[in-house]
């Protein structure tokens, strides 16, 4: 298509129950609408994604691992190990690629321990609380900032 690898897209726990999963919070698309809706959009942009989707926090940071040398970018809705795991905030950093970190909710307006991110912390850029259509947005700045068509988000870029 574009010489790009393709864009993984990372889903953690919980993440295989949408649609069912309190739909006042998460919406009513499943994680295979989801999926659906980023591979139309990635490929009217010309660009292949891939998917990925694990309850367990160490299968996330393998997956991760393996998109070192196969991706080039990875979408990543981490769910609540967001707010908990170092092990996948070191595994996106030896990844090396550019990371978008996405949520369906916007959860700074959800409870308190919701409002820290060890994944921001590698993250381009973070989108959220546009629930299905915070992949859809993500998959766009991830192509965008891949063809440098935007501006990395960083201070030090
Ligand atoms: C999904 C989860 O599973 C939560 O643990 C996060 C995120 C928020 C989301 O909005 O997609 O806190």
């Amino acid at each position: 298509m574009t010489g790009l690898r393709p864009i993984l897209v990372l889903n953690g726990p919980n993440l295989n129950m949408l649609g069912v999963r309190e739909p006042h919070i998460y919406g009513h698309h499943t994680l295979g609408d989801v999926e659906d809706m980023c591979r139309e959009r990635a490929a009217a942009l010309g660009v292949e994604v891939t998917f990925g989707q694990s309850n367990y926090e160490g299968e996330l940071v393998g997956m991760i691992q393996q998109a070192r040398d196969g991706a080039s970018g990875i979408v990543i809705n981490p769910g609540a190990y967001t707010h908990t795991s170092v092990a996948i905030y070191d595994a996106l950093k030896l990844a090396e690629l550019p990371v978008i970190e996405v949520h369906l909710s916007n959860p700074h307006r959800r409870e308190e321990f919701r409002h820290h991110s060890y994944i921001s912390l590698v993250a381009e850029g973070i989108v959220a609380g546009f629930g299905a259509r915070s992949f859809v947005m993500a998959i766009e700045g991830m192509v965008g900032y891949l063809r440098r068509q935007v501006p990395a988000g960083g201070p030090g870029d």
